[in-house]
């Protein structure tokens, strides 16, 4: 007979899951009454386990598997926090996972029943451990920094343009004469004339300065924005293609990404150029493509980035989805619990009840920019 109670593990990664600490009674309270689930984090160096609260698309979805499958279930967070990818051991066939796909295939040390995060389907993995039918189609993007953009500049600059064709349409047309900078011995030829000048000289510091500059900037601001692939038109873009050291692109490590990158041939220059500065967390990516000096493009999953592009007005999603895939429940190979799982995933599906966590967790209004 097998058992129903099972270990689950998952990862921080929003919007499908995000975590807070528990340390008391009435913040685990606090969780159950959010509909989050008690998950713990073990420290892999102290062995310290601390307390948490998941939450979020992908801990709703493992609610209803459970109740839907009939299985109990205690929950984890991944102790190495990385989604899993191999590497070889020595120069022998034999491959060393790490992350939560390695909790699936190991039989010894931390292991797992299920993986229950946006955790990609692809054929290294699908070679070592079952998935169960995609919860989610989605791809790979690129998150940038928007060029500089702030309507409060915009007006600045168009307002200096303004007030210098007032003065000058002023002066030019006064009924009551033009402003004079002639002494008294010129002519009034030389002081219009002077006028004139004095005129032209302002208009022309007004527009090459802070005016023209700022609002030339905006309006290529603009521009991108009613066409957000005009700032990296994708992954055939050219400064990812051909290595630059000014523009510095990255992934993190022991993802699906990093395994795309690795896997596709045409990708290789891309992925050397990648390797040395992938990141561990996309959290961290995120925050220095925001900073704009260390990092000016980040690739990653689609449902991420649309996410932070729509709630960040200083970031954009750049260009065309490209590696297309599925997200998966990921299971021990030849679990019996695949099956019933897939058939759960697919009638959410047709149930509207997948929609219904799309619209809750993903599909968040876009901010105002
Ligand atoms: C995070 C890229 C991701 C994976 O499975 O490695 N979806």
């Amino acid at each position: 007979k097998i058992s129903t109670h099972l270990e689950v593990v998952t990862i921080e990664a929003k919007p499908f899951v995000y975590k807070w600490p528990i340390y008391t009674a009435s913040d685990e309270l606090k969780c159950a009454q959010e509909k989050g689930v008690n998950c713990t984090f073990s420290n892999e160096t102290t062995g310290e386990v601390s307390h948490h609260c998941c939450f979020g698309y992908c801990i709703d979805m493992l609610n209803m598997l459970s109740e839907k499958v009939k299985f109990t279930f205690k929950l984890h967070l991944s102790a190495d926090n990385a989604f899993g990818s191999f590497k070889r051991v020595g120069n022998s066939t034999r491959k060393e996972w790490t992350g939560m796909v390695g909790e699936l295939v190991r039989e010894e040390g931390v292991t797992s029943d299920l993986v229950v995060a946006p955790l990609t389907i692809n054929p290294e993995r699908a070679a070592v451990i079952d998935f169960s039918k995609p919860f989610k189609y989605q791809g790979l993007t690129i998150l940038v920094k928007k060029p500089f953009t702030n309507t409060l500049w915009i007006l600045v600059a168009l307002s200096v343009h303004v007030v210098a064709l007032v003065l000058y349409l002023l002066d030019r047309f006064s009924p009551f004469g033009r402003f004079k900078l002639a002494k008294n011995d010129d002519t009034e030829e030389d002081a219009l004339n002077m006028s004139s000048a004095m005129w032209f000289a302002w208009g022309v510091l007004l527009n090459s300065g802070i005016g023209e500059a700022s609002y030339t900037a905006n309006l290529a601001a603009f521009l991108v924005l009613d066409r957000p692939d005009a700032s990296i038109s994708g992954i055939d873009d050219s400064r990812l293609r051909n290595p630059n050291e000014n523009f510095r692109y990255a992934t993190v490590k022991d993802s699906a990404v990093e395994m795309y990158f690795k896997r596709q041939v045409e990708l290789s220059t891309m992925y050397r150029k990648m390797e040395k500065f992938n990141y561990k967390n996309a959290d961290d990516a995120i925050k220095d493509v925001k900073k704009g000096v260390e990092l000016q493009a980040f690739i990653w999953d689609s449902s991420r980035l649309e996410y932070e592009d729509a709630k960040d007005c200083d970031l954009v999603v750049a260009g065309e989805l490209f590696g297309r895939s599925g997200l998966g429940v990921g299971l021990r190979k030849g679990s019996p619990w695949t099956h019933l799982i897939s058939l759960a995933i697919l009638e959410l599906h047709e149930g509207g009840q997948m929609e219904k966590l799309d619209n809750k967790w993903i599909l968040i209004e876009s901010t105002e920019c």
